[in-house]
């Protein structure tokens, strides 16, 4: 695979790059498109940095032949953007809006016209506000209504998209949304994000089988998962690092790929507490075979125990006594996430063996810096570009080493609404000036080019 100190990537190998809908579309009202929870959330004082809105965000509705033509300048293969569903559902339910319809078609033709393949995610957390007002995730009719939006996509667009995600991070959609509270809808109840977890899952199965059904082509379906490496930081700690990994990742590979939740969720998931939640038959569902695993990864995260209940300086506490830890010396981005190449590999090659026969896309993996326009009007994002390196090298050896991956998608395409943050992180290959629109490839974007082009990462 490796010519001189190269490293090429598989012949056929997918480069892509990567969005979501209410991060960069802007446009809430228009053509009929409904509120999504994000349209509520964002908008009450305090729940965003700075009171941010996706009310602009990068104004992809309209500007998207230009975020074409940036992934063009990309060269890339393959584009991972989401559907809002209340663009095409106002309410979630009932008949299409063909103006939401005629938009994403719009988009999916330019695509293809310019050989660039649509991977399209049908949640990315915009969920219809008429939905939550009756529950949201935490109901379980959501399940059907979430099919049978996925045939309305798959019937409209199912000529032109072959490859479909289903859903975004459901962790992040449960634990942040509806156990947190930090996420749209704001909701802090353990209870909810129990409901809501299983009904993600629920979804997704029903979901599968309905957009196979419903394309006029064959149909490629994931699920997009954020997995994580977790590191116990003293032999105190390692039981709380195999508990976050079951819950973080095997809460959904569990259900996914084996059809239970793991036995040590008993907190969350015993008999007595699923009953009624979890029905005869709805693992069934869940275990729909799917054609390929979504991986996002960011960061590793490293458990500790403060036995006094006492955060040190960058910690985060979990429970009593259970902490997340920042290593002394270990670089972090402007997340405050670590940085640990080395997490992602072994990530991957976990993955070889734990969803084996399963093809692996790298769906998301990107890193947020604090960049800024030069007086040359360049973006010089070196912390960006090596970060990049450092994790397509991860994917690389893991490939090596017998893992399965077939894609990679850089998050993300351009600097967006990064939720709670608004637009205070930025992700993107290609700098946002949020006050003129302005699009400007940074270096890391250059680099990604090159990349893409050779299908191998530079020599050192
Ligand atoms: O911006 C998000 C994205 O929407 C989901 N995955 C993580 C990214 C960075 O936080």
């Amino acid at each position: 695979m490796s010519t001189d100190d190269q490293l090429r990537f598989p012949d056929g190998f997918l480069w892509g790059a990567a969005t979501a809908a209410y991060q960069i579309e802007g446009a809430p009202q228009a053509d009929g498109k409904g509120p999504s929870i994000w349209d509520t959330f964002s908008h009450i004082p305090g729940k965003t940095w700075h009171g941010d809105t996706g009310d602009v965000a990068c104004d992809s509705y309209h500007r998207y032949p230009e975020d074409v033509g940036l992934l063009q300048r990309l060269g890339v293969g393959a584009y991972r953007f989401s559907l809002s569903w209340p663009r095409i559902q106002p309410d979630g339910r009932g008949q299409a809006n063909q103006a939401g319809l005629d938009y994403y078609r719009r988009l999916v033709d330019l695509l293809l016209e310019k050989g660039i393949t649509p991977v399209v995610t049908l949640y990315h957390w915009d969920l219809p506000q008429a939905l939550q007002d009756k529950g949201g995730w935490a109901t379980r009719d959501i399940a059907d209504l979430f099919a049978d939006y996925a045939a309305i996509a798959a019937g409209a667009l199912g000529d032109r998209v072959h490859r479909w995600v289903t859903l975004n991070e459901p962790w992040v959609v449960a634990t942040v949304g509806y156990r947190d509270g930090r996420h749209a809808p704001g909701i802090a109840d353990p209870a909810q994000a129990v409901a809501a977890n299983h009904h993600l899952l629920l979804a997704h199965g029903r979901s599968v089988a309905a957009l196979r059904a419903a394309s006029p082509s064959p149909a490629q379906a994931g699920i997009t998962l954020n997995l994580a490496i977790f590191r116990p930081v003293s032999d105190a700690a390692a039981d709380l690092a195999e508990e976050l990994d079951a819950r973080h990742n095997g809460a959904y590979l569990g259900p996914l790929l084996r059809g239970a939740y793991p036995e040590r969720l008993t907190a969350d998931y015993s008999p007595a507490k699923v009953e009624g939640l979890v029905h005869a038959g709805d693992f069934g569902v869940i275990t729909e075979p799917v054609d390929f695993l979504g991986v996002n990864f960011y960061a590793p995260l490293y458990a500790g125990i403060r036995q006094d209940g006492e955060p040190r300086r960058g910690e985060e506490l979990i429970g009593p006594h259970e902490v997340l830890v920042q290593p002394e010396g270990m670089p972090v981005t402007a997340m405050n996430w670590l940085v640990d190449a080395g997490a992602f590999r072994e990530l991957l090659v976990r993955l070889r063996d734990e969803a084996a026969g399963l093809a692996l896309y790298v769906t998301e993996n990107g890193s947020s810096w604090y960049d800024y326009v030069t007086q040359d009007g360049t973006v010089e994002d070196y912390e960006r570009l090596e970060y990049l390196r450092d994790h397509l090298t991860a994917v690389h050896q893991a490939i090596a080493e017998g893992t399965d991956v077939r894609g990679y998608f850089a998050w993300s395409l351009l600097d967006n609404f990064e939720w709670a943050e608004g637009y205070a992180k930025r992700f993107g290959l290609a700098y946002v000036d949020f006050g003129t629109q302005r699009r400007i490839l940074k270096r890391s974007g250059e680099f990604y080019a090159g990349v893409v082009r050779a299908n191998a990462l530079p020599g050192s």
